[in-house]
């Protein structure tokens, strides 16, 4: 079995300080976060950014003054920002992370609409997903492939038909917001995507642990942090992203599976840099 690679989603866009005053805003404090997490065993940090009030930007300019402080700190960590911003951005607001220079590695590309809790809907119509791809592709950006439920993978099979995206596909996929997390859910997407492609599971609040040891005795990839689950257990808020990381590679040691290094997981995931 491959080494297991570790995403920390440090920050998000809707989680607060008021949920956990640990939530990342300044370029200091998302630093400090991607540290905790990448110290901890984090390969790949994936990237929302704030203004210093905690609201959700795309600025490529604030993208720009993070990516470049985390790599101060992190040299070799893979940082993925995202194209999927916050409800109700633009599509050329999103897409904004991927003008910073040089062009991110990796990025994310949501692969369809979706319910987002209350009232809220995360739009990403057909051509939106195309376009994204198609930019992602001109820019030499690996996509990974975020879907929410199973229709999200044949979308993203219908962008992959079009030729604009570039084998082998990663997918993460992200349990619990559209579609329930059971090991049953887990095992249906994972045999819906083609051979020969990785994947990623990101299990939403408290199925983020579950989640994790299923792929890792799957031999899929996992990913942790306050965008997806604020607490380290029941009742106990995290007091950092390495937290979080820490306990994947504890689960990671107890069922035998190593932790690959970013220049490990650029291989795994057919990142050159
Ligand atoms: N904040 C969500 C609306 C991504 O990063 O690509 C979108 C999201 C997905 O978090
Ligand atoms: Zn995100």
């Amino acid at each position: 079995m491959e080494k297991l690679i570790i995403t920390a989603a440090i920050c998000g866009a809707e989680v607060t300080k008021d949920h956990n005053p640990a939530v990342p805003y300044t370029v200091e404090e998302i630093v400090r976060e991607a540290k905790s997490a990448y110290d901890a065993g984090a390969s790949v940090i994936h990237l929302h950014v704030r203004e210093d009030d905690g609201t959700p930007t795309q600025s490529k300019d604030r993208f720009q003054v993070c990516v470049e402080a985390i790599l101060k700190e992190c040299p070799d960590v893979i940082v993925q920002p995202s194209t999927g911003g916050a409800v109700g951005m633009t599509d050329l607001e999103r897409l904004q992370s991927t003008e910073i220079v040089p062009a991110p590695e990796f990025a994310t590309l949501d692969c369809g609409t979706l319910n987002f809790g209350g009232d809220e809907i995360f739009i990403n119509t057909d051509n939106t997903i195309f376009n994204f791809a198609k930019i992602m592709k001109e820019r030499g950006i690996k996509p990974e492939l975020e879907v929410f439920d199973k229709g999200m993978i044949d979308i993203a099979m219908k962008a992959h038909k079009k030729g604009l995206l570039v084998e082998p596909l990663h997918f993460d996929f992200v349990l619990g917001v559209q579609m329930t997390a059971t090991v049953r859910d887990l095992v249906f997407m994972v045999g819906s995507i083609p051979a020969g492609s990785t994947w990623t599971v990101a299990g939403i609040g408290r199925h983020e642990f579950e989640m994790a040891a299923v792929a890792i005795i799957m031999g899929g990839h996992v990913r942790v942090g306050f965008e997806d689950n604020l607490y380290l257990e029941k009742g106990v808020l995290a007091k950092n992203n390495g937290e979080l990381v820490e306990k994947v590679v504890k689960l990671a040691n107890i069922l035998g599976r190593e932790i690959a290094t970013p220049a490990e997981a650029r291989r795994i995931l057919s990142i050159s840099k």
